[in-house]
């Protein structure tokens, strides 16, 4: 998906022309992958473009730095206030937003302690992540040969830069094989998640969904959507879930906020079917949601 040029990056503190936001080459963290980022997502809404879970989302910037000792030297609060900045000046009414933590040019090797935090802030439109089609009648997902990376090799639960070389391999092997996305299974041959969304099944009127111990990112969309399952009186559960599962689920689907919520049509060429009920209720309550157009859920919007 091609990046369109937008006016601004904010790059510590300051906004910095978009064709100038650049990098030494020998910047630690291009080499070693020793960094975290965030994905948020702003929607047009009636009172104008609105950041969707915003303080969550930099609230695991900072987990996420945190578990890398990276020291991050603006707040949440900072962080936040740079967003909204930089929306409203980009005249964006929605856009993807892109948090980025990492190393300062100066220091190299594989102690990352003595190098600088350097933090940017990019936002730029886009569009639909799994595609139109996809998100109305769902993608078809191929299990990996990749094994999702366990909490002992690097942190699952935080958003670190290095981490996405086993996303990109399993997107890659799904993409070339004919496939949407991929779902990772972890060491234990559990089902994991997507390459870069969280996974939910259906079974028997239950919404079903890996735990946090399973190896997968505590996504957002994740627990946004867990709360509007509990809201709608729909019974979920977070357990642990085998391949098997995905075959025989009455319904599947991804979430995140680049993919926000996308029914799974197939698994490994299996067929799951149209988006079911529970899918398409939820999928409805989330796009309400971040267009504002459910006061109920306010308190999830940061209008610009
Ligand atoms: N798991 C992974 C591995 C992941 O990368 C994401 C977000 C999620 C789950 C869902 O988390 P949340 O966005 O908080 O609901 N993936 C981000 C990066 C996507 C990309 O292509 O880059 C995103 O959706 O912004």
């Amino acid at each position: 998906m091609p990046i369109e040029p937008v006016g601004e990056i904010w790059m510590d503190g300051v906004f910095v022309p978009w064709d100038e936001a650049t990098v030494h080459v020998l910047t630690p963290t291009l080499h070693y992958g020793w960094g975290v980022f965030e994905g948020i997502r702003a929607y047009e809404t009636a009172r104008g473009p609105a950041v969707f879970c915003h303080r969550e989302h930099h609230e695991r910037l900072h987990r996420s730095a945190r578990m890398l000792q990276l020291e991050i030297p603006f707040s949440v609060e900072d962080l936040m206030e740079a967003t909204r900045e930089l929306v409203r000046r980009s005249g964006l009414t929605s856009c993807y937003i892109r948090p980025l933590v990492y190393l300062g040019y100066g220091e190299m090797g594989l102690n990352p302690l003595p190098s600088a935090t350097r933090v940017a802030i990019a936002t730029w439109p886009w569009g639909t992540y799994l595609g139109e089609e996809g998100l109305r009648h769902g993608v078809q997902a191929k299990t990996s040969s990749w094994v999702r990376i366990g909490a002992n090799m690097i942190p699952t639960g935080t958003k670190a830069c290095g981490v996405y070389i086993n996303s990109s391999l399993a997107k890659v092997e799904a993409l070339q094989a004919g496939y949407d996305e991929a779902i990772l299974l972890n060491e234990h041959g559990e089902v994991a998640e997507g390459s870069g969304e969280n996974i939910f099944v259906v079974r028997e009127g239950t919404l079903l969904t890996p735990p946090l111990a399973a190896g997968v990112l505590r996504g957002v969309t994740r627990e946004v959507i867990i709360r509007f399952a509990g809201d709608l009186g729909i019974d979920v559960a977070e357990t642990r879930l085998l391949r098997q599962d995905l075959y025989t689920a009455d319904e599947a689907f991804f979430t995140g906020t680049a993919a926000e919520v996308v029914p799974i049509r197939t698994v490994d060429g299996r067929e799951i079917g149209d988006p079911g009920p529970v899918t398409k209720t939820l999928q409805e309550r989330f796009f309400a949601v971040v267009k504002g157009q459910d006061d109920r859920y306010a308190d999830l919007l940061d209008v610009v």
